[in-house]
């Protein structure tokens, strides 16, 4: 009996599923009690079943197994002194995960839930990310388990100083360029920056991006993540004739993400209706106030609830995760992981949402993702339309090393290229691996490969 070309494929798929369902088991085994660590693996993982039974010599590589362990990773204590002058302890962490097409490359967050998990789920992530961009980054990702909420100026500087310590003898701008993420913006980065140039005793620009405009930061990168998921979701909406303009709009969060998400939407001639912070959510019907929302989140750094005092026909609710019970058009999930569950997924579906971009990282649930992707609403996930920020962290590295800076205009525009390229690279992988218009499979397809093929051209390291 001759064997169909079907049944080849099918022999090959359930091979190609056989393969992962392994590996998942070997990852939970050896990061036991990680679940974010899992979810981000799970999710990439399943992806990649049509490119196991299309090219099998990354199964015999052990691909698979190899991108899912880090290079290394780095734990260490972080001891400073509060304004009482009692000696507190915190826990840094740093996970270089994979160097294969660049530097390791990726945020730094400071938060009380920070452990191993969420380290490893983002380092993960950031190398699909950033080999997505199409820029020479490879993967990394670090924080603390430090709250920086209701710490002053010196507490932060002291905290910042003591982490750089440590973390100066294992980055460098060719090794890897630590930036920020939640907790971790230019006042930060400018602590971590001159501790590190003091210890190393030279300017080492490139060995922190985000940094400010006046030593070395690239005009463009407080903007770039918010910037770059509207710009993103722009290029989804077009492909079904919609736009921004005219539409109703929710971001959660008001964060650098959020703010910037919020202003380049209204830009685009969206009314942008509500956003949050972890204790509860505005919902102004006018449209945000920018420059409110700016003044009390950068300058004032007050909670969002300051805002309904400044306008008054805009109302505070308690309890953030309410916010997706608003009808909208487009949803801009720009806070933190699993702030999107199935409930909360199957209401705004309910409530006609026609798209969804991720400018934060894993937003939503896995179960989340398979409402919107079974509703056919347009699901722009976070790899792909996050990837503005670090996409401009390495056009910061770039300006580093020619020592020349370029206009907000130029690097806004090569942002709005590479969040256009992006789609076009996801859309087009999901197209040939069988997942047309699912730009999950895409991104993380498209992500994989490029690492992939410089891993095996490296060889076994
Ligand atoms: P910020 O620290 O500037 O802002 C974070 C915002 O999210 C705040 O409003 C915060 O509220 C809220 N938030 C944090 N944790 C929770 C929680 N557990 N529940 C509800 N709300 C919460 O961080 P960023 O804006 O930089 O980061 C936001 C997201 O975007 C993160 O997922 C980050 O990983 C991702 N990201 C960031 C990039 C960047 O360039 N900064 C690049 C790509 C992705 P509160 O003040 O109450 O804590
Ligand atoms: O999640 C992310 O991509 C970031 N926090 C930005 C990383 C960076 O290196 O700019």
């Amino acid at each position: 009996m001759t064997i169909t070309q079907q049944e080849v494929q099918h022999v090959s798929l359930q091979k190609a599923q056989n393969y992962v369902n392994e590996v998942f088991e070997a990852v939970k085994k050896r990061n036991p009690n990680e679940k974010e660590f899992h979810q981000a693996v799970k999710e990439i993982f399943d992806s990649l079943v049509p490119v196991f039974a299309k090219h099998p010599h990354y199964m015999d590589n052990n691909v698979l197994e190899r991108i899912s362990e880090p290079e290394r990773f780095l734990t260490f204590r972080v001891p400073w002194v509060d304004d009482e002058g009692k000696v507190r302890v915190n826990r840094g962490f740093r996970v270089q995960f994979n160097s294969n097409i660049g530097p390791y490359k990726g945020g730094l967050r400071f938060h009380p839930s920070v452990n191993a998990s969420i380290i490893k789920f983002l380092g993960f992530e950031q190398i699909f990310k950033n080999s997505l961009t199409g820029q020479p980054i490879g993967g990394g990702k670090g924080g603390s388990d430090f709250d920086p909420k209701g710490k002053s100026d010196g507490e932060i500087m002291r905290f910042c100083q003591s982490f750089m310590t440590e973390l100066c003898k294992y980055i460098g701008p060719d090794i890897d360029v630590p930036a920020g993420d939640i907790g971790v913006g230019a006042r930060e980065i400018g602590y971590l920056f001159g501790q590190y140039k003091r210890i190393r005793g030279g300017f080492e620009a490139g060995v922190l991006t985000g940094k400010g405009l006046g030593y070395g930061g690239s005009l463009t990168r407080t903007e770039a993540t918010g910037y770059g998921t509207v710009y993103f979701v722009e290029e989804m909406l077009k492909d079904k004739g919609l736009s921004f303009n005219g539409s109703t709009v929710i971001v959660s969060g008001s964060g650098n993400v959020s703010i910037y998400a919020i202003e380049k939407a209204a830009q685009l001639g969206a009314k942008v209706v509500a956003c949050s912070d972890s204790d509860g959510y505005i919902y102004d019907a006018k449209g945000i106030n920018i420059d409110t929302l700016k003044r009390i989140k950068e300058v004032e750094r007050d909670r969002i609830q300051a805002y309904v005092k400044e306008h008054p026909d805009a109302i505070y609710h308690d309890n953030c995760s309410h916010i997706w019970s608003i009808p909208c058009d487009i949803a801009l999930p720009c806070a933190t992981q699993n702030e999107i569950d199935e409930k909360s997924a199957k209401m705004l579906v309910a409530n006609g949402v026609k798209a969804i971009g991720e400018g934060a990282n894993m937003p939503s649930t896995l179960e989340a993702i398979d409402v919107f992707l079974s509703h056919s609403i347009l699901f722009g996930p976070a790899k792909a339309a996050n990837a503005g920020g670090v996409a401009v962290s390495a056009l910061e590295m770039a300006q580093n090393s020619m020592r020349m800076p370029w206009s907000f205009e130029e690097v806004d525009e090569k942002l709005y290229h590479i969040m256009k390229n992006i789609y076009q690279t996801s859309i087009t992988a999901a197209k040939e691996y069988g997942h047309p218009g699912n730009l999950v499979v895409g991104a993380n397809i498209a992500g994989f490969i490029k690492v992939a093929d410089a891993m095996i051209a490296q060889g076994v390291i």
